[in-house]
């Protein structure tokens, strides 16, 4: 369990700091308040008490931080896709995988409905890339005990479209929760621009973040990831890159390319290497005075 002081939330101007056993409410230190650097959810922090209220001093080094939605820290991805209703988007599945990667993030895929629709090409796809990849439908309780134990004692986060069975997955590993399914859930009372708060809830010793908006993450402004370090953020494509003929091989239309060549030997799945083509062209034509 983690022993650090850890920020569950924060709401008008408090941040909510999980203490051992304790929640205690904080305010940040004025030092903050004009820097980038105010205290977000995840962030380890420490507390002085020096006053009538404590006050957060100190926030240690963050592994990575995600600004829309704002939190840090993030330990492990948990990306639900569904076999149907929705149908798996490979494109957006890849470039939440690539920025996963590039913010040294975990990955672990879920696919859900695999009572309705067969499982095996999506799990294919992402085992063959390297990734954990779990099957959740009926008679899962094996999967979702291997999928807890992958998650104890980590800052998780779940990611997927609308209806892809989120919650259902979550009431699963956690039937504490009770969350409500099978409904799109409505911004009530909320303003169309307003950026929700992170919230991260402590449960059987893993730390799960709710985080809204997180399903459509873009790569561009917060995530940005270069051209060139987007081959390296497709994480199969690693032990291939040095192999190409030119040094600066972009992999999409140089000959000697060995990245092509494992296309071509199937070692890398085709919609894998689409979706980087697709982002590396998106990625080609964004000059840095547009970030
Ligand atoms: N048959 C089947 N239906 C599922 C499964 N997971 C979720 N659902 C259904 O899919 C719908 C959307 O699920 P929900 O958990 O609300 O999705 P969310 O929007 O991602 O939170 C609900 O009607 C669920 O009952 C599954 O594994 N199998
Ligand atoms: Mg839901
Ligand atoms: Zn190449």
């Amino acid at each position: 369990m983690r022993e650090n002081n850890i920020i569950l939330k924060s709401v008008g101007g408090f941040y909510y700091v999980k203490s051992g056993e304790e929640i205690i409410e904080c305010k940040a230190k004025g030092k903050f308040r004009n820097l980038s650097l105010s205290p977000v959810a995840g962030d380890i922090v420490d507390i002085e008490n020096d006053g009538s209220t404590p006050v957060v001093s100190k926030i240690h080094e963050r592994k990575n931080k995600f600004i829309r939605p704002p939190f840090a820290n993030l330990d492990l991805m948990i990306l639900v896709v569904s076999t149907v209703e929705p149908v798996p988007n490979y494109l957006v599945i890849d470039k939440m995988c690539a920025i996963a990667r590039h913010k040294n993030v975990d990955v672990a895929i879920v696919v859900t409905k695999s009572d309705v629709a067969e499982a095996q090409q999506v799990m294919e796809t992402y085992t063959k890339a390297g990734y954990p990849v779990f099957c959740t439908g009926e008679n899962d309780e094996e999967q979702l005990a291997q999928l807890k134990q992958l998650m104890d004692g980590r800052l998780c986060a779940f990611s997927g479209n609308s209806g892809v069975g989120k919650s259902t997955l979550l009431n699963k590993l956690f039937p504490d929760l009770q969350l409500e399914t099978g409904r799109i859930s409505k911004k009530l009372g909320r303003g169309k621009h307003t950026t929700r708060q992170v919230e991260i809830f402590d449960m059987d010793n893993c730390m799960v973040a709710d985080t809204p908006g997180f399903s459509s993450v873009e790569l561009d402004y917060d995530n940005f990831i270069s051209k060139t370090d987007l081959q390296y953020a497709f994480i199969e494509f690693e032990e291939y890159i040095g192999g190409c003929r030119f040094n600066d091989c972009s992999h999409t239309n140089e000959i000697g390319c060995a990245v092509k060549a494992a296309l071509a030997e199937e070692k890398i799945a085709h919609s894998r290497y689409e979706s980087y083509c697709a982002l590396y062209e998106r990625q080609k034509n964004i000059k840095d005075w547009e970030l």
